[in-house]
């Protein structure tokens, strides 16, 4: 068996926010084949495309209406065909949104459903109201709302774990598990490599009882990480996986290292890796939203646990869910371009499959939008909305908000200085960051000394060392700003990574593996002796 998902790097697209080719706004897939040459360029070898299929898109696409049809916003099935050509003619492969714990209400399925005497009434799961009229339980969405609405049709309630345009399909009907597997084969068929599987970790809801009280996502005990997954995964990959050259990659919301080793070891023969987000929440108090501060030492333990906890990880920075990494973990003001340095090499010297999101390659930081009525995300809407009604003041809703937010990623790419940032000539969907002027792809490709160039260096770096992609990875050294660890291949070769966290110079114990050659530098240092600049990254050599 090839190697091919554990070598390539992976890099996100969200369509939405790509490349307008038409000027309406919105990007699109034109657009995307307009830009599959920058990113051969960048070294990308397969991309996860976010869901483009028919959508009333309530949630930007993932409540899908139809699973086998385009989205007109984005152009036809034809175009969606010329894609996959278009990028098997430059060796990059393409890996769908696999959206299936739920579907649109407005999917075929569902409007049936609504008829209690439908056959495709067991395809979601309806409950009727307790005794008093209430909702089932007191199960709460991901986006802070009652799990359950009503449908007067029918008169009894359905799930909705997330938006309640988003019903839940019911995984215990064996019908739903066909139609899924007839789904995965016509993506495969029109030449998908894979499937990045979205929150696949909740398709099983074990019993219907009310969950243990808390502010967000309440009843989690019950579909969250549930023993029946694993079959249903081992069914899918068995009927279908195996019968192609592909990959998958799911999306585990709420999940621990030991959940997660269930989904992903090898030899389960469930998923061939997973997406988890502990490592992106060492500075949130339970979960998402209530900031705490960063401490590296605090992202050394995480990241150990995660990297020698499983198999094979999938390793990511960015997404359309979660902020600007250089934002997030960097600093986005005086060390905007080292520090975005800093993180680009932390990521490539994990172990593990890399997935980059779009615009993470100059360096784009946080959406700087400074009223609500700019957010589009429906989980931040929400969020606000819950806590305006537990009376947290405006300056503190948006002070959590703000460096929260799923749409700070979602903003358009930023390709060049001119109008609409090189992403429309129209009137974008979503605000254009107007760093953009300063922050773009077309400024970074052509200097060389910039974070795009930097990136494309350790792309190439990673794709040449066995070492950095599957070297075992140890912990060396932490404190509260500073970072080191080593990547070995027994008997070959050792590299030790330290990374400076903070706005300040700092010296570090220089002995053992924390002595070597300078091999990769975010300011173009020649030798090292134990100091460290501000935000500093360095990669030794050190047998
Ligand atoms: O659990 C989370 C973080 O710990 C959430 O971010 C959760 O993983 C996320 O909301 C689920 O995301 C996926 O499914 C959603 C969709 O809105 C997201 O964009 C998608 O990535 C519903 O399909
Ligand atoms: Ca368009």
């Amino acid at each position: 068996m090839s190697n091919w998902w554990k070598e390539r790097v992976v890099y996100q697209i969200y369509p939405r926010s790509f490349q307008d080719s038409n000027g309406d706004g919105i990007g699109d897939i034109p657009g995307i084949i307009s830009r599959l040459d920058e990113l051969r360029e960048l070294g990308v070898g397969i991309i996860w495309l976010s869901p483009v299929y028919k959508s009333p898109d309530i949630d930007n696409g993932y409540d899908i209406s139809d699973y086998r049809d385009i989205n007109p916003k984005f152009g036809t099935m034809a175009d969606m065909e010329q894609l996959f050509a278009e990028a098997a003619r430059r060796d990059i492969k393409i890996i769908m949104d696999l959206v299936i714990n739920h579907t649109s209400d407005e999917h075929e399925w569902f409007v049936h459903s609504r008829n209690k005497d439908s056959l495709f009434r067991d395809y979601y799961i309806w409950k009727p109201a307790d005794e008093d009229g209430n909702p089932p339980n007191n199960w709460t969405t991901f986006f802070a709302e009652s799990a359950w609405t009503f449908d007067p049709e029918s008169e009894e309630y359905y799930l909705h774990l997330f938006h309640e345009k988003q019903p839940d399909l019911n995984f215990r009907n064996p019908k739903v598990i066909e139609e899924v597997k007839k789904i995965m084969r016509f993506w495969l068929e029109k030449g998908a490599a894979g499937f990045r599987c979205d929150v696949i970790n909740l398709i099983w809801k074990t019993s219907f009882d009310d969950g243990i009280h808390r502010l967000a996502v309440c009843g989690r005990e019950h579909f969250v990480s549930q023993e029946g997954i694993h079959e249903i995964l081992r069914e899918l990959k068995r009927d279908v996986l195996d019968h192609y050259d592909c990959f998958t990659v799911g999306e585990s919301a709420l999940v621990n290292l030991r959940d997660a080793k269930m989904l992903s070891d090898t030899d389960r023969n469930e998923l061939d890796m997973v997406f988890y987000f502990d490592h992106l929440q060492v500075d949130r108090v339970v979960e998402k939203y209530m900031p705490k501060k960063f401490r590296a030492d605090k992202l050394l333990k995480v990241l150990t646990k995660w990297q020698q906890g499983l198999d094979w990880n999938a390793f990511y920075l960015e997404s359309h869910d979660q902020p600007r990494i250089v934002s997030h973990y960097g600093n986005d003001g005086e060390y905007w371009e080292r520090s975005a340095k800093l993180l680009a090499t932390m990521q490539f010297t994990m172990r593990g499959s890399m997935f980059m999101y779009q615009g993470q390659e100059i360096g784009m930081t946080n959406f700087d939008f400074t009223e609500m009525s700019q957010i589009d995300d429906l989980e931040t809407l929400g969020v606000d909305e819950l806590l305006r009604s537990v009376r947290v003041p405006e300056f503190l809703r948006k002070k959590w908000i703000m460096p929260c937010s799923r749409d700070n990623s979602r903003t358009p790419m930023q390709w060049n200085a001119g109008p609409g940032a090189g992403f429309t000539t129209g009137e974008p969907w979503l605000g254009i960051n107007k760093n953009y002027v300063n922050i773009n792809y077309e400024e970074q490709r052509q200097r060389a000394g910039s974070i795009y160039n930097y990136y494309r260096n350790l792309i190439r770096l990673r794709a040449s060392s066995e070492t950095f992609k599957y070297g075992d990875f140890a912990p060396v050294y932490s404190d509260k700003k500073v970072i080191a660890y080593t990547r070995t291949t027994h008997g070959v070769e050792q590299y030790t990574v330290i990374l400076n966290f903070s706005s300040d110079s700092v010296t570090i114990p220089f002995e053992g593996s924390m002595v070597g050659t300078v091999a990769v530098t975010n300011i173009g240092r020649k030798t090292y002796d134990g100091s460290l600049s501000p935000w500093e990254a360095v990669v030794l050599k050190v047998w």
